[in-house]
């Protein structure tokens, strides 16, 4: 294990955080597995099992975000056991999901940079799912980038490649087919030292396998089976945050499913980049655009370091996707009052209600 902890994605951004807390007896290190209340994580220069610090996490449930895989932690190094994960550092990205048994928040990973949504290139092929995911990784922090899968077995993929990019205008689009590695090449521009991917996709679109065609080695198992199906073969439900050989860093959760339920309101953005929010309100002008005004906070936590241009220009985009959305969401009401009033005219009277099941 000689990998730096900068290898893992370990930046400025959380180096700064450190000054508040005892430097002498923390080590920060990144979550790489969980199972149940065991967490494993990656120190420099080695693999530990660590567990959260009693009286921090378990005291108070319910205000308690517990640390998700892909999060840095601080930890207090135990040589005759467990190291204990005693802080979380601030993430810059995340995937959160509704703890329906607290009611609260509840993490599925962290800090990943790019977000892959995988799809197949066939008949599964929905735009509105889609959508759905490119909010979702909008709101996460991460860059959304579209996967479409199995290119090999479709006859013309490049319709749905076409679909795609005039639906989501900013967001890259690359066919891909894990089989024949078409398409690998256009996405190695994202498959980058000490970056995360994050993937989103259905069962059975072919993520486990794009991992593998990435690593060039079977390191995932694949399944033609539907993994939710009793009688299938077992895949075991990693958890966990896998670093390849050229130090790009993969997580696959199974959680990822079920994130569609929590928020996708315009507020989700202001939640998800809360600390761009409470520096906009301390820029000098009211107006500011946070170009070439004097007393600008933008400006000046990019230029310190203490927000990553990258967050910064993600947020932008978002909030332009975000503005994009509300214009389609009024015009496609104004659309159905339209047809309504349409309806209404063309209505035969008293015909009742029943007449028309
Ligand atoms: N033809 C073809 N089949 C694929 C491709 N990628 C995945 N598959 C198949 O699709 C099925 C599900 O793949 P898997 O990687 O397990 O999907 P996951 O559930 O998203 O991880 C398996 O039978 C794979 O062999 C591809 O690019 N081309
Ligand atoms: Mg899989
Ligand atoms: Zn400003």
């Amino acid at each position: 294990m000689n990998y730096t902890l900068h290898d893992y994605g370990y930046t400025d951004f959380f180096e700064k955080q450190l000054d508040k807390y005892n430097k002498e007896e923390l080590v920060p290190a990144r979550v790489i597995e969980i199972q149940k209340e065991q967490y494993k994580i990656y120190k420099e220069f080695e693999v530990k099992t660590a567990r959260l610090k009693g009286s921090k996490f378990y005291n108070n449930l319910s205000d308690v975000v517990f640390p998700a895989i892909g999060d840095f932690v601080l930890v207090k190094p135990n040589p005759d056991g467990d190291d204990i994960i005693h802080e979380v550092l601030n993430r810059k990205s995340k995937f959160s999901r509704l703890d329906t048994h607290y009611d609260k928040e509840q993490l599925v990973a962290a800090n990943f940079d790019f977000v892959f949504i995988v799809t197949s290139a066939n008949k599964d092929f929905n735009i509105k799912k889609i959508e759905r995911y490119i909010s979702i990784a909008w709101q996460s922090g991460g860059t959304p980038v579209i996967i479409l899968t199995k290119a090999d077995i479709c006859d013309d993929y490049s319709d749905y490649v076409f679909e795609a990019e005039s639906a989501f205008i900013g967001v890259d689009v690359i066919a891909i087919s894990s089989m024949t590695g078409l398409g690998l090449d256009t996405l190695s521009k994202y498959i980058k030292e000490s970056k995360t991917i994050a993937l989103l996709g259905a069962s059975g679109v072919g993520k486990s396998s794009l991992v593998n065609a990435i690593a060039k080695k079977d390191i995932m198992k694949t399944n033609a089976i539907r993994e939710d199906d009793a009688r299938g073969r077992h895949t075991t439900t990693h958890r966990q945050l896998i670093m390849l050989e050229n130090k790009t860093m993969i997580i696959d959760t199974p959680g990822m499913r079920e994130l569609g339920m929590w928020t996708d309101s315009g507020d989700g953005i202001d939640s998800a980049f809360a600390e761009i929010e409470d520096l906009i309100l301390k820029c000098k002008f009211k107006d500011c655009e946070h170009n070439k005004e004097p007393g600008c906070a933008v400006k000046e936590a990019i230029k310190n370091g203490t927000l990553p241009l990258d967050r910064w220009n993600n947020y932008l985009k978002l909030k332009k996707e975000a503005k994009i959305a509300l214009i389609k969401e009024k015009r496609k009401a104004r659309a159905m009052e339209k047809m309504q009033e349409r309806k209404e005219k063309s209505k035969p009277r008293k015909k009742s209600f029943t007449e028309y099941e």
